[in-house]
């Protein structure tokens, strides 16, 4: 699977010179977490007949804008005149949500469906598409984790897609207002999607 070779020209480099990219931009650890969300990436491609060549440059870059300074993201939301909530909240929703029109444009990766799935890979949307779900569920059980209920998690990303975004979502959550932290109105819409069955508005 390290050798799979970029054939749809979704980017201007082969997936070797990607590597070197995201190799250059992050530390030796975050690296590591990288490369093993792109092979979990890529296996649920495989079970669930997605495209891996999507869900390896969805692995390998989503987390390209983890280490950024945090004045990084203020410019960008300026520069990309995105909605000035946004300015509220941390690295840790700044990283995707920001982060990937930092990616378009740094990287000229065009593919919407990729660069959706890194925008919310860390709160989850209401509405997520089958890469969407392999992006979030893959940087929750890479082999690098170890957390309690990853184990189960790993078993329930082998039956259903979708009960493995509801379980980490509802993990997810806990964590969240057990630690008093801010909950982004993304992550709400995705616990009650997918953990509460609601109906979309
Ligand atoms: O970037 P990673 O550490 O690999 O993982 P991630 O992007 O899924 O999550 C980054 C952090 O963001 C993680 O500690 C959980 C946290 N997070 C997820 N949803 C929310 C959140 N933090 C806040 N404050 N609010 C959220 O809704
Ligand atoms: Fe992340
Ligand atoms: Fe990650």
């Amino acid at each position: 699977m390290n050798n799979l070779e970029y054939q749809l020209n979704l980017l201007p480099y082969t997936r070797a010179e990607l590597v070197n990219l995201v190799k250059n931009q992050v530390s030796e650890k975050r690296f590591k977490h990288i490369l093993g969300v792109e092979q979990a990436a890529i296996m649920l491609a495989e079970q669930y007949g997605e495209c891996t060549e999507r869900a390896s440059i969805a692995g390998l870059l989503h987390d390209y804008c983890k280490e950024l300074p945090d004045s990084d993201f203020i410019a960008a939301i300026e520069k990309y005149h995105l909605d000035g909530n946004l300015k509220t909240w941390n690295n840790n929703i700044w990283h995707g949500m920001v982060g990937v029109y930092i990616i378009r444009e740094q990287l000229a990766l065009k593919d919407e469906t990729i660069l959706h799935a890194i925008e919310i890979h860390t709160t989850g949307a209401a509405q997520m598409s089958a890469l969407d779900k392999i992006l979030y569920v893959a940087d929750y059980i890479e082999l690098g984790r170890d957390f309690p209920g990853v184990q189960s998690a790993r078993e329930i990303a082998e039956k259903s897609l979708d009960d493995a975004v509801a379980f980490e979502t509802a993990h997810t959550l806990s964590y969240l207002i057990e630690q008093r932290l801010a909950i982004y109105p993304l992550t709400i819409a995705t616990y009650n999607r997918y953990c509460a069955g609601k109906k979309q508005e």
